[in-house]
């Protein structure tokens, strides 16, 4: 850094000052200022792999039973649904990763639980369901002084600006518009990241995926990650096996926040029965 481009070190008027005391930290403070951060996952070079099979046949899988032609005229052909109540044991894998957990538990005080989880490929050449502008609470158009959700998307691949990697406008979460033609073309950021990365977001922060201009899928699996107040995409735990599955990942599965389906449900719960 040159003496031109040094922040000032000092200041004055300042009663208070944010002090992060670890990387995770400084992650969560930047998530609550801009709206969007990059986070290693700690992934090894095998997981890496294995998560990229696994992406792969879960997919192939799930284009045959849901059929190629009923998948594009719904405009889901790039997506997985619900990836971890039918795909391999890497989706589990994405949605426990302990960095992950670090992050998320100083950003959303209390409890969260797992919202949705869908694979996305943003294909070559062409456009697809999540490259337009949206929040992930969409249609919503409010600020909150804590974050109530954070979307979590694991790049399988490398992100670059070739192969469409994500574009965010940086703070858009504090205002509760979408902001003018003029003010996206000056300040969208387009983010690059490295396979076994995730970008992270306010839930309210406005982002998509940018355009694939090379010959190859660029492949993601996105999470969002909300306070118990809110419903599931898809029920996940209707689809999946209590059983093979411990406490912390049924909590964070949203088993222990379903709705009760009656008084008694609620107050048999209410008194552990
Ligand atoms: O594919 C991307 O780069 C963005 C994905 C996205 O916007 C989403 O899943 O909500």
């Amino acid at each position: 850094m040159t003496a031109t481009d040094t922040p000032p070190a000092q200041f004055y008027g300042v009663l208070r000052q944010d002090n992060p005391a670890s990387r995770h930290a400084e992650i969560a403070e930047q998530i609550r200022r801009l709206g969007y951060a990059l986070l290693d996952s700690g992934f090894t070079k095998d997981e890496l792999a294995a998560i990229s099979d696994d992406f792969n046949t879960t997919r192939a899988r799930y284009v045959e039973k849901w059929n190629v032609e009923k998948l594009k005229q719904a405009n889901e052909f790039h997506t997985i649904r619900a990836a971890v109540t039918h795909g391999g044991p890497a989706f589990l894998k994405l949605i426990m990763n302990a960095n992950l957990h670090a992050v998320l538990g100083q950003l959303i005080e209390g409890k969260y639980f797992l919202n949705q989880q869908n694979g996305i490929v943003n294909p070559p050449g062409e456009t697809y369901n999540q490259a337009i502008w949206h929040r992930d609470l969409p249609y919503q158009h409010f600020t909150s002084s804590r974050p109530l959700a954070i979307n979590a998307l694991f790049c399988v691949d490398d992100f670059t600006r070739e192969n469409g990697s994500t574009f965010v406008l940086p703070a858009s979460h504090k205002s509760e518009s979408f902001p003018s033609d003029s003010y996206i073309r000056d300040h969208a950021l387009q983010i690059e990241a490295k396979a076994g990365q995730y970008i992270l977001l306010d839930c309210m922060t406005f982002h998509g995926g940018g355009f694939n201009s090379t010959q190859k899928e660029r492949r993601a699996v996105n999470h969002l990650f909300n306070i118990p107040y809110f419903k599931q995409q898809i029920n996940l735990p209707r689809a999946m096996d209590a059983a093979s599955l411990t406490d912390a990942e049924r909590e964070m599965l949203g088993f222990v926040y379903q709705e009760p389906g009656s008084i008694e449900d609620y107050l048999a719960a209410r008194s552990g029965k």
